[in-house]
Order: structure tokens, then C-alpha cells, then sequence
């Protein structure tokens, strides 16, 4: 079953997006924590993180260093990544994304 993200990558419905490359986007999150709340998404669908396998490295990787490049763009000093790997976590989209999240003090432990 395809997922909202999933429809995304294939431009079925909308986002705001930041970055785009063979290999992954990056858009804003409509339900965003902080003033900067972006997602980066492998254009590949992996449902969750714990479903990557070696052959994914080098993409995980990737996903990685676009997530440093679109928090150095958004000007930010210091950024959180988060990644839910399954519905216990707090997954609800089950299309592998980072969130990049920054943009105000940001506390640990998470809840
Ligand atoms: P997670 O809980 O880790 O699965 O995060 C899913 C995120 O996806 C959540 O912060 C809200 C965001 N989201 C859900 N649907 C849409 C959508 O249609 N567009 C955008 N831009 N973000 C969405």
C-alpha cells in the first residue's frame, strides 16, 4: 500500500520541498515541533530503519549528509535529527525519514 510519502516522491500530492536528488527529498513537515522542521526521505521506500540492510549503507549515508546540507542552509547553530523506528517510537509513517528538527533550545533527554 503506497504511503502519503510515497505519494509525495511521485508528486500525487504536495509538499514543500527543500532539496531533491536521484536518490532522496527533503520537504518540510506539515506538523511542525520547532521552526525548523524538515524531513528527508529516501525516494527508495524502506519502511523503517530496522528493515535497512547492508546494501543500504551507502543511501542511509547519503540521507545523512542531505540532512547536514539542508540544516546548514536553513542557517541553523545546532540541529536534532530523529529517526522512529516503529510504532512504539512514535512511527506513523511507515516510509523511512529523518526529521530534522532546530530552530529553538531544544531539551534531553526527548520525550
Ligand atoms: P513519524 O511520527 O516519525 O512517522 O513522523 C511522520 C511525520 O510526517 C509527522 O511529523 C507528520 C509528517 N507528515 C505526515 N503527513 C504529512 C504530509 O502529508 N505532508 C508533510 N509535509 N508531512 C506529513
Amino acid at each position: 500500500m503506497s504511503t502519503i510519502f510515497q505519494k509525495i516522491i511521485d508528486g500525487e500530492i504536495p509538499a514543500d520541498k527543500v532539496y531533491e536528488d536521484s536518490q532522496c527529498l527533503a520537504f518540510r513537515d506539515i506538523n511542525a515541533v520547532a521552526p525548523c522542521h524538515i524531513l528527508v526521505i529516501p525516494k527508495r521506500p524502506i519502511a523503517r530503519l530496522s528493515d535497512a540492510v547492508e546494501e543500504d549503507a551507502a543511501l542511509l549515508g547519503h540521507l545523512l549528509l542531505v540532512a547536514n546540507q539542508v540544516a546548514a542552509e536553513e542557517g541553523l547553530e545546532g540541529y536534532r535529527l530523529v529517526i522512529n523506528d516503529g510504532a512504539a517510537a512514535g512511527q506513523t509513517v511507515f516510509h523511512l525519514h529523518l526529521h530534522v528538527i532546530g530552530g529553538r533550545p531544544l531539551h534531553w533527554p526527548p520525550g
